[in-house]
């Protein structure tokens, strides 16, 4: 089958200026999913930040608080909130407990309940929590390639329950908004524990 050419060879070939390609041009390093690009921003969240996460206050307040947990690099090319755009992020747990608990993000839902994501991992061994608002909480196991669809009116939050480095991209809505508050005030209905060695999710009292 024959594809029309809009730019056969012998016209003029279009100038690009590829300094200026390159200045907005973001690349995934598809072994780690580092990103990199100026606009790439970058957060980190250590242990001091994570008031109230964890299950086992005592066990946090032991340990170093500048101990690093996650840091998330994210590609926002639109403001958030602005409907119809695409955010694309990268996620790094690093691996540890805080008592019986794995370390793990915040976790949220979208402050648009109706909006959901897609999880791909990289690298490491973790498990995606996730609870409706009916709060009903399951998990998903994150492995090397494994692709994780949150449906709308789900928080979400993943552990690494690995001994290495966890890692993970992202891609959603500009609109979907942050609500940590609710996880907050209500936080998950069940924990991953690591109880005998294995990862469990527990239900709260
Ligand atoms: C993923 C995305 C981001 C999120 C990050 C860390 O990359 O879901 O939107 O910020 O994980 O999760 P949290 O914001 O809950 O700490
Ligand atoms: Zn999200």
């Amino acid at each position: 089958m024959e594809l029309p050419l809009s730019n056969s060879f012998d016209q003029p070939a279009t100038t690009v200026n590829v300094d200026s390609l390159s200045k907005n041009m973001i690349t995934v390093d598809l072994s780690t999913g580092e990103l990199l690009g100026s606009a790439v921003q970058n957060t980190v969240r250590i242990l001091r930040d994570l008031q109230g996460i964890f299950r086992d206050e005592t066990a946090r307040l032991a340990m170093d608080p500048g101990q690093p947990i996650y840091r998330v690099q994210a590609f926002m090319p639109v403001p958030e909130g602005r409907e119809g755009g695409l955010f694309w992020g990268t996620t790094f747990i690093e691996p540890g407990m805080v008592g019986d608990e794995y370390f793990m993000t915040k976790g949220h839902f979208h402050a648009d309940r109706s909006r959901s994501e897609y999880y791909l991992n990289l690298a490491g061994r973790g498990a995606l929590i996730l609870m409706d608002e009916n709060r009903k909480t399951r998990f998903e196991i994150l492995e090397r390639g494994s692709l994780h669809y949150i449906p709308p009116h789900t928080a979400h939050r993943v552990s690494n329950i690995g001994e290495s480095l966890l890692s993970f991209l992202a891609c959603w809505p500009s609109d979907a908004g942050h609500d940590y508050q609710t996880i907050a005030t209500e936080g998950f209905s069940a924990r991953l524990r690591k109880i005998n060695g294995v990862p469990t999710l527990v239900e709260e009292p």
